[in-house]
């Protein structure tokens, strides 16, 4: 499928490989719009559809991995504008149905909505250049993609607070430091760190890769014992699968295990 605002490649070499989406509004510091988000949105869900795809990873420019939603285009809205067109919904959920990790390797701004998107990716890989805030604030609203929510978990809320309300940008340094990425690689490597990773997680046996996706988040939206308790049920689960067999039988064998993702 042709895209405008996005480019799309299958990278890698392994049985799994990895989907890649490029943002590439450059001229606009890759702002997102509705054109770019339902072009993401087909191009995560045409991805976590395929059964050659293990992982996918979301990058941006050196510049800019994605400045916020686009300005020019939301500044005339009222609020029904707002509500009716869907542009406070459409599509930004859409990388929440993917169940494949989605790793962003960010590079330059990640703002407003980029550091959004940025947080509801499973892994954030960072430049050294990478720069992280929510400036909603000094446009007189408030994020609209989660900001509020997923900023304090990440980060704490002191931190998270003083952020939302001044605006300021945090470095990739505090980034890491904090919590908000897992990892700080120098600008001139970030696409090969971050392709290098999914083609690791891409060797796991699937089953076990995104079920451990789904218990990620829900440590991140549920209470402990809600959590645990999937947990237990999804590793009972996990006994019913082949993977299970080859990882543990090469254990005992002494050999590297060979998953076959069923
Ligand atoms: N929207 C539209 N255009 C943008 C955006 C943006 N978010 N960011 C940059 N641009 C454009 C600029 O207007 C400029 O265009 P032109 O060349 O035509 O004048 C071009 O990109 C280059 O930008 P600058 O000249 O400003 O470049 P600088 O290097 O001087 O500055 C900055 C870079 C610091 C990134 C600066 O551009 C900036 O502050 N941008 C705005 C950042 C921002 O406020 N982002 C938050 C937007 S609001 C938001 O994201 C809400 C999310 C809600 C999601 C809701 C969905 C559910």
């Amino acid at each position: 499928m042709s895209h405008e605002c996005i480019l799309t490649e299958v990278r890698g070499d392994g049985a799994l490989k990895t989907g890649l989406i490029t943002l590439n509004r450059p001229k606009q510091l890759n702002a997102l719009n509705d054109q770019l988000m339902d072009e993401l949105g087909q191009a995560l869900l045409a991805f976590d559809a395929d059964d050659g795809i293990g992982c996918i990873v979301i990058t941006g420019s050196e510049k800019s991995f994605a400045a916020g939603a686009d300005i020019a285009a939301m500044a005339g809205f009222s609020h029904m504008d707002a509500f009716k067109r869907g542009h406070i919904s459409r599509n930004w959920e859409t990388i929440r149905q993917v169940r494949k990790p989605v790793i962003a390797a960010v590079g330059g701004f990640a703002l407003g909505g980029g550091c959004e998107l940025a947080m509801m990716c499973d892994v954030v890989i960072a430049a050294d250049s990478a720069k992280f805030g929510q400036p909603e604030i000094k446009l007189g609203i408030v994020p609209g993609a989660g900001g509020t929510q997923r900023l304090p978990r990440a980060i704490g809320k002191a931190k998270a607070m003083e952020m939302l309300l001044t605006g300021r940008m945090m470095g990739a340094e505090e980034a890491e430091r904090s919590g908000l990425v897992s990892r700080v690689v120098p600008a001139a490597s970030l696409l090969d760190e971050a392709l290098a990773t999914a083609a690791q997680i891409n060797t796991m046996g699937q089953p076990s890769v995104m079920m451990v996706k789904e218990l990620v988040n829900e440590a991140f939206e549920s209470g402990l014992s809600t959590g645990v308790r999937y947990e237990r049920r999804l590793f009972h689960a996990l006994f019913g699968t082949e993977d299970q067999r080859e990882g543990m039988g090469a254990f005992l064998d002494k050999r590297k295990a060979e998953f076959r993702h069923r």
